[in-house]
């Protein structure tokens, strides 16, 4: 294997290179390295300089995360960013693709920053329940001011090399050069004019003006505790950076490290690294040692409406040509105009340009009334009615029409694919590409393999997840996926909950402490209380007797018309149409009116309770989807629940969270609510197992 960090000197400058794929992670190899090189500099008479720059597709993009929680190797990366500071030559990083965590922190070791236009930095810990451990909260507020510096910190944003250039944190940008010659750029243009040694520690002129405004720095604290909902890494941040508007440079980076070594050892940090890593192990699964992704050159999506426009449009964005197939010309008409609607609320929210919205129109965008027009598709994705005879019709058509080697695909939120795969000659081509709403911007896609999708197809629905930027979950075929099915057993929860007598309102609040954005209530009156009031209807005739039916209450609401956000009213009124609703006392009479036709005595549930249930239903029915194989791993349920349904990040997922909370506990928990229904709330086995065996969720994972 070739060193990690590589030395030569080009004429009077020295290059240090870091090369450890893929990202230039500083693992302990890589901070010995930088030491070595840097020594071997020093030492050179000849090298008036030094340039530090990354090989691959990007400068170092931080810390190696998979050190963590290992104990700390010598030499540690704030003792490589101090001998790099203390240098008496200059030195210049350059910096390419994306410069991120301990990588800007060594970056700010450096005297002088440049970069190609299309780097990016950004410290990013946040996201990983952590803040930035080698100075970056400390170095970057004296470059580019404590507001700036805020903003990186607590937002993990990536900072475009013009922009970073601006706050102070790049001394130059260079439009055409390479990494290497933007570096040699800079350090000849040093030599040529001696430009001094300039610590980052040493430039004052931006403290002073922060000092004057600490208090007004403060007041960002509630907007960003109100963001941050429940996750305290960015307010710890927060507090990091102000720090060193208050504290001597050598306090504040010892301030900064004992934040950092706290935040190390939370649930918080520990449940996001999870969610970091599985988000990247998701999309391996077996299909992909066989399977081979087809070319997608063309994609047919059949409907344009919600989902199939949103469908189109995330084909759209990441510049893969789409037919939009409708019934008839004024469908195909409204299609369009969501399609068009959509990239008019980028160019307003500054998110797509005119110019790319005119090509996605003019150039990759068409329509058609006609299945014919999709003969030469490479993939076909169904977006109709969720109905089986028209979703059969469909497919029978397209067997018709649709070239060899064609991958048909239904977007169905719970109908079975391997009943659709039937009807056609190909079952193998078929498959399940399960989008949420709106599909252009929700991240999860659920990937269902039916019993004779091929692996081929299995593999070009996750390459095609991770050309749109998505994250595909492989599931099996069962009613509601892995998703939606986890969603029923909640949602039946929160009912129950409020017949024997907490308020819908109070369950919201529960949920939302407990980091949801919106409680189930809240969020059905959103989607639309019609929807859940027609799939209760559907199951009513093969709802098993021993079920105790809890949805009464809402069932009299959606009698009144009342189906929430769309119509003014639903659990809760929308004065004006708010978006935000108010509790309706009618509906609190109504809940009482059922309660006393069920001989229900309502008692109080303290939030604790209400979370405890919430949870234990979810994990219970999560551990059956697993056990039946509709799930690959337990992390494969937690990237769907964060990434689908909105289940706080900081959590690292339902999953993640029993292995935190302990499987003992939640099987306890279980069994107690047994004793009052034995239908419901019986533990799934696999769980009674993995507790007999002292086995966690992890050990799944890794298994
Ligand atoms: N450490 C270890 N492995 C990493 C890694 C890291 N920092 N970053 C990526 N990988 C692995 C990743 O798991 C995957 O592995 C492969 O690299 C490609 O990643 C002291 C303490 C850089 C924008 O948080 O945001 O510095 O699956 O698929 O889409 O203050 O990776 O192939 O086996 O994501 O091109 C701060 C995290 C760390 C950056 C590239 N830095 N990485 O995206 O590739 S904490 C971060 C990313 C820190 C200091 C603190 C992205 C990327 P595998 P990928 P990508």
């Amino acid at each position: 294997m070739s060193m990690p960090v590589a030395y030569e000197r080009q004429d009077d400058i020295a290059v240090v290179t870091v090369n450890n794929p893929p990202v230039n992670a500083l693992s302990q190899t890589v901070r010995q390295g930088l030491l070595d090189a840097l020594a071997l500099a020093m030492a050179d008479d000849k090298a008036k300089a030094v340039v530090v720059l990354g090989a691959g597709r990007t400068f170092i993009a931080g810390a190696d995360i998979r050190e963590f929680g290992k104990p700390p190797m010598a030499p540690r990366l704030s003792e490589v960013v101090s001998a790099y500071e203390d240098a008496p030559k200059p030195v210049i990083a350059a910096l390419h693709g994306t410069a991120l965590g301990g990588g800007l922190e060594f970056a700010l070791g450096c005297h002088y920053r440049v970069a190609v236009t299309s780097a990016k930095a950004g410290l990013p810990e946040v996201h990983l329940g952590l803040i930035p451990g080698a100075g970056g909260t400390v170095r970057t507020p004296l470059l580019t001011g404590a507001a700036a510096a805020i903003d990186m910190v607590t937002t993990g944003r990536q900072v475009p090399a013009h922009e970073a250039q601006q706050t102070g944190l790049l001394d130059a940008v260079y439009d055409t050069y390479t990494p290497l010659e933007a570096g040699l750029q800079f350090a000849r243009k040093a030599i040529d004019e001696n430009m001094p040694v300039r610590r980052a520690r040493d430039v004052q002129d931006k403290l002073e003006a922060d000092r004057a405004k600490i208090a007004e720095l403060r007041e960002s604290r509630a907007a960003i505790e109100k963001t941050a909902r429940g996750q305290t890494s960015p307010l710890v941040g927060l507090d990091a950076v102000l720090a060193t508007l208050e504290m001597p440079f050598e306090e504040a980076l010892k301030n900064e490290r004992t934040l950092f070594e706290d935040l190390l050892k939370s649930d918080q940090s520990k449940a996001l690294i999870h969610a970091f890593f599985s988000e990247r192990q998701v999309g391996k699964v077996p299909e992909l040692e066989t399977g081979k992704p087809r070319d997608i050159a063309k994609i047919g999506v059949i409907g344009g409406g919600t989902m199939g426009s949103g469908i189109s449009l995330a084909m759209l964005n990441a510049g893969i040509p789409v037919t939009m197939v409708e019934r008839d010309d004024d469908a195909l008409t409204a299609g369009r105009g969501r399609v068009e609607e959509t990239l008019q609320g980028g160019i307003k929210r500054g998110k797509m340009t005119e110019e790319k919205m005119q090509h996605i129109l003019s150039d990759l965008f068409s329509g058609s009334t006609d299945l014919a027009d999709l003969a030469d598709a490479d993939l076909v994705i169904e977006a109709v009615f969720e109905d089986m005879d028209v979703k059969k019709d469909i497919f029978a058509r397209l067997d018709k029409i649709c070239k060899p080697g064609a991958v048909l695909a239904s977007n169905t939120s719970y109908l079975d694919i391997n009943e659709i795969a039937a009807v056609t000659s190909r079952p193998e081509d078929v498959i399940g590409l399960h989008f949420f709403s709106p599909a252009n911007i929700m991240r999860l896609l659920e990937i269902v393999v039916a019993d004779k999708t091929s692996p081929d197809v299995t593999a070009t629905g996750f390459a095609l997840a991770k050309r749109t930027g998505k994250i595909g979950v492989r599931a099996g075929v069962c009613d509601g996926f892995v998703g939606n099915r986890i969603l029923g057993r909640y949602l039946k929860v929160a009912q129950m909950l409020v017949e024997d007598g907490a308020s819908p309102y109070d369950v919201d609040a529960a949920v939302v402490e407990f980091g949801y954005p919106m409680g189930p209530f809240a969020m059905s009156d959103m989607a639309g209380l019609d929807i859940g009031w027609a799939t209760r209807k559907r199951k009513a005739t093969s709802r098993d007797p021993r079920e105790r039916y809890s949805a009464d209450f809402i069932d009299r609401v959606c009698e009144l018309g009342r189906f929430g956000q769309k119509t003014g009213r639903g659990i809760y009124i929308y004065p004006d149409g708010a978006r935000r609703g108010t509790p309706d006392d009618e509906v609190l009479a109504i809940i009482d009116k059922v309660r006393k036709e069920k001989g229900i005595t309502a008692r109080g549930f303290s939030h604790e309770e209400i979370i405890e249930r919430y949870l234990a239903a979810m994990i219970n029915e999560a551990v059956k989807i697993l056990d039946e194989g509709i799930a690959l791993r337990p992390l494969d349920i937690d990237m769907v629940q964060l990434a689908g349904y909105a289940f706080p990040r900081w959590r690292g997922g339902p999953m993640k969270y029993a292995d935190m909370t302990g499987l003992d506990t939640v099987l306890a928990s279980l069994k107690k609510f047994q004793e009052d229904d034995d239908y419901f709330w019986k533990p799934a086995e696999l769980l009674v197992k993995l507790v007999e065996t002292g086995q966690s969720f992890d050990s799944l994972n890794k298994g």
